[in-house]
């Protein structure tokens, strides 16, 4: 059976929780302005990067053309700086279910594990929840040119694992991320409804109902119709 190298997953909404904290954070912000924001709408924004999902909110809000760019991007901070109060209080506890049984069963496998997410704040997070040292390979939102649904920081890991891209598998809770993931040419883990990541190749409600087995025989399938 063909298996994978490197698994490479997304962070909000894989590994921990995050989204409520964002949630938070944009509603305070759409508040201060006049728009109303609330958590359906906060879906619109699983994935997608600071600005990109400014720019949603202020569309939803009729606001687009409102403010100048440097207005724009002190929202954008004052947000951010909500945020960071928010996720500095964030513990281990809040590790998505199954996912530290997850990751020794790939480090015993000498399976590499990357973090391929949106947030620049993903290093903060991932020390908060004690996981620096769980992963061979954090990429740097700062650094990646084009955000989700580009592939560029799928690709920026493999690149670091010096792995082609078909010994890697993404795993992403947007459809955005599983976007970037086939984009990089990557097998899809999608975690969360069919609705929205009916693309995925293998697709779990959540993080619990992981099967690495399936993944691993959905992959050897995939692998066999890859050029
Ligand atoms: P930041 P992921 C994404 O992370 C979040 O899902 C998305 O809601 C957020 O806007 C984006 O990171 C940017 O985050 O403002 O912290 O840089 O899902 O790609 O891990
Ligand atoms: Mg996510």
């Amino acid at each position: 059976m063909n298996k994978p190298t490197a698994f490479i997953f997304d962070l909000d909404g894989v590994i921990t929780d995050t989204a409520h904290y964002h949630f938070l954070a944009w509603q305070a912000l759409a508040q201060s302005i006049g728009i109303d924001f609330d958590a359906a709408f906060n879906e619109n924004l699983k994935g997608v990067g600071r600005m990109e999902s400014l720019e949603l909110i202020l569309q939803k809000g009729n606001k687009a053309n409102a403010y100048t760019l440097v207005e724009k991007e002190a929202m954008a901070t004052q947000k951010n700086e909500h945020y960071k109060e928010l996720i500095v209080k964030m513990t281990p506890d809040e590790v998505l279910p199954k996912i530290p049984e997850l990751l020794q069963r790939l480090q015993q496998s000498q399976v590499k594990i990357g973090l391929a997410s949106a947030s620049k704040n993903a290093f903060t997070v991932l020390g908060c929840l004690k996981m620096l040292g769980d992963f061979d390979y954090v990429a740097d939102a700062a650094k990646i040119p084009n955000s989700k649904p580009a592939p560029d920081v799928f690709l920026d890991v493999a690149k670091h694992f010096g792995l082609d891209s078909k010994y890697c598998i993404g795993v992403e809770d947007a459809a955005a991320g599983v976007e970037s993931i086939h984009r990089a040419g990557m097998f899809a883990v999608g975690i969360g409804d069919v609705s929205s990541l009916g693309e995925a190749d293998i697709l779990f409600p959540n993080t619990a109902a992981i099967d690495v087995d399936a993944i691993y025989r959905a992959y050897d399938q995939w692998f066999k119709q890859q050029a």
